[in-house]
């Protein structure tokens, strides 16, 4: 067990270190060991320590998005060369991380600039460059994560003449810093200005929103807000596409309590947010039992948002068990077109599509033996399953394997250690068996 856990962290760290292969951005776990550090990075990570506002400093590095590491390399001045940017906490009273920005000037590194955030951020979130303020030069976003809120700070700021200027909130005001839970940075209005949509979700509350910010007459400021019903608990992920005329449509999985998500649907352009779930009767048909994400299950561009619904048999008030037909809805006007229905194995990470003359005849059930489910005809009971039309096995490679089970069984697809098993009996009442070819077109496993 202890050989295990060692190889687990071993790996652990192995693989932050190749993460951050592909441009000097150290970890702070390689920053504590210092041979690790190339001459460049000891170079700056020195420059940066003889710099600091104290003598004992804490890195912080960006939790999420694309930079990851201590020191986010990026040419912020747009000279053609890149500036090391760190977060680093003082261990100072104030517990609020500290911006320092290092440049390379004769071959040497230098500090040329430091300032506490003014925000109380007190971790970085994520880190992200893009045109906002200003086509000519990328403005960076910072993500802030702030004390005792589960929400997040966002900050824009433009870098001129050696100092960051907090564009949003605009630095001569005296306004509050922006918040989110998810975001999304899209040019909603062709202009080639990017829009930020925050998506927000107050943990105290259960208060949800849609904002968007951009540039509109000479300033970064809020354009719209759009709330969302009551009762999310908190966003699971975000998809978008790109609508015709410019915007995009949102896909926003979100929790509605144990074990219970939805889906909610919006139309985001530069003037207005169109909130196409805003009927119960249309958010209704987009919830489901278990953590399903909405995606483009048919890769034909268009994400389907899953619905689903107990499989004959079973009642999804009184069981906990209970197995259910998933349908992945494509959503036009307020409208729903069904691609299929499918029932999903997640813990096992598979699904199998239902043939049309399946749904609402066929059901599922588990049996003794471990990950095997049993598709029979459903007969007015789920004990009743003498009427078998498919079995789907999932062993990893080398679990024991019952003889008599597995000598029927063919393998039809394997992933990573785990391999996928199906047999057709061969009574199979005729009305509705599938050969076993048949079957596996219609076995996908999850992504
Ligand atoms: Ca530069
Ligand atoms: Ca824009
Ligand atoms: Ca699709």
């Amino acid at each position: 067990m202890k050989i295990k856990s060692f190889v687990c962290l071993m790996l652990g760290m192995l693989m932050v270190l190749f993460s951050s292969c592909d441009k000097i951005q150290p970890d702070v776990e390689s920053l504590l060991s210092p041979p690790k550090l190339t001459q460049e990075q000891r170079e700056i990570y020195d420059a940066l320590v003889e710099t600091a506002v104290s003598s004992s400093i804490k890195l912080k590095y960006p939790k999420a998005g694309e930079y990851r590491s201590a020191f986010v390399m990026y040419d912020i001045d747009d000279d053609g060369e890149e500036e090391a940017i760190a977060f680093y906490d003082p261990q100072q009273e104030d517990p609020s991380v500290r911006i320092k920005i290092l440049d390379k000037q004769n071959d040497e590194w230098v500090s040329v600039y430091d300032k506490a955030n003014g925000s109380g951020g007190v971790d970085v979130d994520r880190v992200m460059f893009e045109n906002v303020s200003s086509v000519d030069r990328k403005d960076m976003i910072i993500g802030w994560n702030l004390i005792n809120r589960a929400e997040k700070g966002v900050g824009i700021y433009s870098y001129e003449g050696e100092k960051l200027v907090s564009v949003y909130p605009d630095e001569t005001t005296s306004d509050d810093m922006d918040t989110y839970s998810e975001m999304v940075v899209e040019d909603l209005n062709g202009d080639l200005r990017k829009e930020l949509i925050l998506l927000k979700n107050s943990t105290s509350t259960l208060r949800s929103s849609v904002r968007t910010v951009g540039y509109r007459l000479g300033r970064v400021q809020p354009l719209v807000d759009q709330p969302l019903r009551d009762g999310i608990m908190g966003y699971s992920q975000i998809e978008s596409t790109s609508l015709e005329g410019g915007g995009v449509k949102l896909y926003a999985d979100v929790y509605l309590g144990e074990s219970m998500m939805g889906t909610e649907m919006l139309q985001v352009t530069a003037d207005e947010i169109i909130y196409e779930t805003q009927e119960d009767e249309v958010f209704n048909l987009t919830m489901r039992s278990s953590d399903l994400p909405s995606r483009d299950v048919n890769e034909d561009g268009i994400i389907e948002v899953p619905y689903n619904t107990p499989l004959p048999g079973y009642d999804s008030e009184v069981e906990d068990g209970a197995l259910y037909l998933t349908h992945y809805n494509q959503w036009e006007e307020g409208q729903c077109i069904e691609v299929f229905s499918a029932v999903v194995n997640h813990e096992n990470g598979y699904m199998f599509i239902m043939p049309p003359q399946w749904v609402d005849q066929v059901t599922v059930v588990t049996t003794f033996v471990s990950n095997e489910w049993k598709f029979i005809r459903f007969n007015e009971t789920l004990e009743n399953d003498s009427d078998a039309l498919l079995y789907i096995n999932v062993y990893s490679e080398d679990e024991y394997k019952d003889r008599n089970t597995i000598s029927q069984r063919t393998l039809v697809d394997t992933k990573g250690i785990f391999e996928y098993y199906m047999y057709v009996p061969e009574n199979a009442d005729p009305e509705l068996a599938l050969t076993l070819e048949q079957a596996r077109e219609q076995f996908q496993l999850l992504v």
